[in-house]
């Protein structure tokens, strides 16, 4: 494995740079507004799977080795080539647009999904959310993480969901009770107000204007080879290796958000 990519570089790829606007806006930000680290390539499209920041068998504490490998290599890179088609689709529909398709970034799609042409939404939707939600998903853990919510996090959850082991609860609670495939966020509302909600299939919080802070994936393909059926199981486990520090970031992100 590779470590080029520093957290703070993932962080930024799943960062939204602007706020909601109709589709020309999206379709004229600035060139800042590209993913970190992401090639130019029209042939391919413009999203490549991010590096991760740790080993396969880094995060054994909650998900072993076999099933880190085969989530990022097989799902999340399925996701990115399945977008990058219907980006690659998008680019050939409006060629006087392809470089600003290219220059923003998935969070910022999302966002505006409802300004995408409609032959493309439901693949940005699937394919764009799972992009979006493995890139935030794998910059939240760290071999390093778990233990007890430090800083702003922790004032949050002290705060809105009565501490840590109240938080955990719920967070557990509604994972269990997501039925089918899904996702479960901590959640800052537009009117800045936090919750805890699930979601299915790889729809993201920020298609509906709400910042992801944290997020754990309950497809099957997450748990299944350790956990079987147990899900619930391995969102207790989850907590051992949830890296604070990088929802913290996340936490500031959401202020200019
Ligand atoms: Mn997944």
């Amino acid at each position: 494995m590779g470590n080029d990519f520093s957290r703070r570089d993932l962080l930024l790829k799943t960062a939204s740079l602007a706020a909601a606007a109709p589709f020309t806006s999206l379709l004229s930000a600035s060139p800042t507004a590209r993913v970190v680290g992401e090639p130019v390539v029209p042939q391919s499209g413009p999203f490549a799977l991010p590096e991760l920041p740790y080993a396969y068998d880094a995060l054994t504490a909650a998900i072993d080795e076999e099933t880190m490998r085969i989530h990022h290599t097989a799902h999340h890179q399925g996701y990115v080539t399945k977008l990058n088609e219907a980006m690659i689709k998008a680019m050939t529909m409006d060629a006087t647009s392809a470089a600003q398709w290219r220059s923003n970034s998935i969070d910022h799609i999302l966002k505006n999904l409802q300004h995408v042409p409609n032959s493309i939404r439901t693949d940005i939707r699937n394919n764009g959310g799972g992009h979006s939600n493995h890139s935030i998903f794998w910059s939240i853990m760290s071999p390093d993480g778990g233990g007890e919510p430090t800083g702003r996090i922790k004032q949050v959850i002290d705060r809105d969901f009565g501490g840590f082991n109240a938080f955990k609860a719920t967070f557990e609670g509604t994972g269990g009770n997501r039925f089918g495939s899904g996702w479960i966020w901590l959640v800052r509302n537009p009117d800045k107000r936090y919750a805890i909600i699930s979601r299915p299939n790889q729809d993201s919080p920020i298609i509906e204007g709400r910042f992801p802070v944290l997020g754990n994936d309950v497809w099957e393909h997450a748990y299944y080879l350790r956990y079987q059926n147990k899900r619930v199981d391995y969102l207790k486990a989850w907590w051992n290796v949830v890296n604070w520090d990088a929802v913290n970031e996340r936490l500031e992100m959401s202020d200019t958000w």
